[in-house]
């Protein structure tokens, strides 16, 4: 008999679709570890909500989870989606799986405004440098000097979504790489705690497209340049926090706000990912000594998510009978009144 999680479900549970990308694709191996990430944390699927966007990143949902929620977007209008469906019902956890063309090219504003006001939302960049879909065009990701075939080299600069995110203001940034699962699930249950937006970049290569070795996305670069800043283990609440063998000093840890805790053990530098400046600095020089930099980049465990902002009801809204969503003209008018 197939073992169970703690409710009762088998892995096959939180499965989709077979899939129907190209045989090695990076995002395959994400939506693995998405799925081995919802089993282990014993979230049950019909407690979460995916969103997606257009391109095989954003393709992919439909090869995970079939028994959750799911809205399938406008090209790079995702995140809009997302956001009034996770103000509509606050009891879902929502995972987001978009593309560096779907968020980055036409996405962009959608993509900044969903940190800015700090959704509570996993959000995964699935990043290989590249348009798979439509063929393999190059992207606003892919590295000057790329060329990629039938198209031009490219000759513009990258956007660096780590950079993106912190400069929105993220509360969570990390960035990851496809052919590091240990890590990239990791991440992805950390994030699934987080109250606000994490951002997980992930270099996940298009085989088909994009994945000759000297490419920045590509399997063999990654397996070359990958720059792990620590190791990180991630603690649920309600579980022990063993204590392990690590010696003095070498260890952060890092409380969500739920009480599951991120553990970082040093790797070769000291380094705070909760310190802001630290972050943007780091960021600057991976890309400067052309290194795949990974791990939990920065975080803010503290800030308030757009729900807390908005102090929204204890009943989500989608409960709500129309006489409660709509209080009519008495109420407004008291409201008016108690406001002069
Ligand atoms: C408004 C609009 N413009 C262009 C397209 C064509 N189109 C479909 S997917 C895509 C890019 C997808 O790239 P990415 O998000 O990186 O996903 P990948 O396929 O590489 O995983 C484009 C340009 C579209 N569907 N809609
Ligand atoms: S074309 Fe590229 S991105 Fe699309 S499924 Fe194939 S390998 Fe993946």
């Amino acid at each position: 008999m197939a073992a169970t999680n703690k409710i009762g479900l088998e892995k096959g549970d939180y499965k989709g679709a077979p899939t129907t990308l190209c045989q090695g694709c990076g995002h395959n191996s994400i939506l693995s570890q998405i799925i081995a990430a919802c089993y282990e944390m014993n979230m049950a699927p019909e407690d979460i909500v995916k969103f997606s966007g257009i391109g095989c990143s954003s393709k992919a949902p439909t090869y995970m989870l079939d028994r959750s929620f799911g809205f399938n977007g406008l090209h790079g209008r995702m995140p809009a989606i997302a956001t009034g469906a996770m103000l509509g019902d606050t009891t879902l956890t929502g995972i987001a799986m978009s593309g560096d063309g779907d968020s980055v090219s036409i996405g962009m504003g959608q993509f900044k405004h969903a940190m800015r006001r700090n959704i509570s939302m996993l959000y995964i960049i699935a990043n290989n440098g590249t348009y798979g879909l439509t063929k393999g065009q190059l992207s606003a990701t892919s590295e000057v000097g790329l060329t990629l075939k039938k198209q031009a080299t490219n000759a513009l600069q990258p956007i660096d979504i780590c950079v993106e995110a912190m400069a929105s203001n993220a509360t969570f940034v990390a960035r990851s790489f496809a052919g590091d699962p240990k890590q990239v699930k990791t991440l992805i249950k950390a994030a699934l705690r987080h109250n606000g937006t994490a951002i997980l970049d992930i270099i996940s290569p298009c085989v088909t497209f994009n994945n000759a070795d000297s490419s920045y996305h590509s399997y063999g670069w990654g397996r070359e340049n990958k720059n792990p800043i620590h190791d990180l283990s991630f603690i649920p609440a309600r579980d022990e926090i063993m204590i392990e063998d690590y010696e003095e000093g070498t260890m952060q840890d890092v409380a969500m706000h739920d009480g599951s805790v991120i553990r970082l053990k040093k790797l070769e530098r000291d380094y705070d990912p909760t310190n802001r400046m630290a972050a943007v600095q780091i960021l600057e020089e991976s890309s400067a000594n052309k290194q795949l930099l990974t791990g939990l980049i920065y975080i803010d465990p503290n800030r308030p998510s757009f729900v807390n902002t908005l102090d929204l009801s204890e009943t989500p809204l989608n409960r709500m009978t129309d006489e409660e969503l709509r209080p009519g003209p008495e109420t407004i008018n008291d409201i008016n009144v108690a406001m002069f």
